[in-house]
């Protein structure tokens, strides 16, 4: 069998006939920007299915435009913590189908103009392109920092759950009356590589905070954890470009997704470090800072940096050997924090590991820049790793070991698209 061939087959297996799991057992629910990969991977091999995804997905938006980040299509599985932590039923606006409350970055958009480009379907879109622009106008009427012009997220697994770069803004998170941890995760993959049960504790804190105010924190200010993420707020631009293309086909305005992607840009721009050669997160409750994490490099996918700024960047980060680059100890990148960082961890979820996900952003970023010879390296490279390791969540980069679940789809389903680019 081909290594298309493979890839399908891990789709094929994750398919509940509703939605793709990002995998069997350890994520047995439909995760948002899991099913948008799934759709790309989709697109070309089987946009019928591809289009079922999507509308799975959007059968858990909220009346006030969000598009949660997990649906709990009803199944018997094991995992928790399930629908009960959720209670989205109690919501005013929440669909008639149990969500969580909180949302993940929006490449659904993205996925469904690549679905397009592979099967044009005229009525599927203008069935999607209406709930895809009330779910990028949610974005901005609930989540803008008004001083950034940035997006803000409300809690980890909004972004990169463990990644470093959250770790002072969670320390704060109280975790009183959080006592007993019900998880799942922790019997299928081994503790060292998966979050602590402190972070599970403090994760848990914050969606009670959240719970009780139904998911929607009056300002910024007054939320425990609020954090300017850049990979969302990157993502973010580029599926408002591809929702305005998607308007266009549909004879709808674009103005709205043209103007947003813009001012994103804009407010991404503002947080260059000409020192550092990165960009700069901010935890609004902390400091702002260049964090050594692969977050930092994110414009990139963007279109944000100058050609000066995209060469810092590529040159003295993302493909530097002692950063985020191969070098001759770690071979696979990128990792998802630098390996001159102290926080560097080659095991931990998204403490060091390489993703698919992320290497496919930056595939992109690359070629968006005209870099086809990195590019090509880096897609040619991911293709290795999944050749020799097969569709895991994420890989040691010193030896290119499977780590997380073993049968991943994202990892699959972006496969196919590395395959065709
Ligand atoms: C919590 C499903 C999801 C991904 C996230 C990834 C992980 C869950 C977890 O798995 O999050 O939502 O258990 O940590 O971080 O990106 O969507 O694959």
């Amino acid at each position: 069998m081909s290594l298309a061939d493979d890839a399908l087959a891990v789709l094929r297996e994750n398919d509940t006939g509703a939605f793709v799991k990002p995998s069997q057992r350890l994520y047995p629910w439909q995760w948002n920007w899991d099913s948008a990969f799934v759709v790309i991977g989709l697109a070309r091999v089987d946009p019928e299915r591809a289009r079922l995804e999507v509308r799975s997905l959007l059968k858990g938006q909220w009346a006030d435009g969000m598009v949660p980040h997990m649906v709990f299509h009803p199944q018997p599985v094991d995992y928790q913590p399930g629908p009960e932590l959720w209670d989205s039923a109690r919501c005013e606006g929440a669909p008639s189908v149990a969500t969580s409350g909180l949302i993940a970055p929006p490449v659904l958009a993205t996925a469904v103009r690549v679905l397009h480009d592979a099967a044009p379907d005229d009525d599927f879109l203008a069935e999607v392109v209406p709930k895809l622009d009330a779910w990028h106008r949610w974005f901005h009427r609930e989540r803008t920092h008004p001083e950034s012009g940035l997006m803000v997220i409300f809690h980890g697994w909004e972004s990169a759950d463990n990644a470093p770069r959250f770790d002072r803004a969670l320390a704060r998170i109280e975790v009183d009356g959080v006592e007993r941890v019900e998880r799942t995760d922790t019997s299928q993959v081994a503790a060292d590589e998966r979050p602590t049960d402190l972070e599970y504790r403090r994760y848990l804190a914050l969606v009670h905070w959240l719970r009780e105010r139904g998911y929607r924190p009056s300002s910024p200010a007054e939320a425990p954890f609020a954090y300017l993420d850049l990979p969302l707020n990157s993502i973010l631009a580029v599926a408002e470009d591809d929702l305005a293309v998607l308007q266009a086909a549909v004879g709808a305005d674009g103005g709205r997704a043209r103007t947003a992607a813009e001012d994103l840009r804009t407010a991404l721009a503002s947080t260059w470090d000409e020192n550092a050669g990165a960009y700069r997160e901010r935890d609004l409750h902390g400091d702002e800072g260049v964090t050594d994490t692969v977050a930092d490099l994110f414009p990139l996918y963007a279109g944000v940096p100058g050609e000066r700024e995209a060469r810092r960047l590529v040159d003295e980060h993302l493909l530097h050997p002692s950063r985020f680059g191969p070098s001759p100890e770690a071979p696979w990148s990128v990792t998802t924090v630098a390996k001159s960082s102290p926080a560097f961890a080659a095991r931990n979820y998204w403490r060091g590991p390489v993703w698919i996900n992320v290497n496919w952003f930056f595939v992109r970023a690359l070629e968006r820049y005209g870099m086809l010879a990195e590019a090509a390296t880096l897609r040619d490279s991911t293709l290795a790793l999944v050749e020799r390791s097969g569709f895991s969540e994420y890989y040691e980069p010193m030896t290119g070991e499977p780590l997380g679940s073993r049968v991943f789809s994202w990892s699959a389903s972006l496969t196919l698209d590395l395959l065709h680019r």
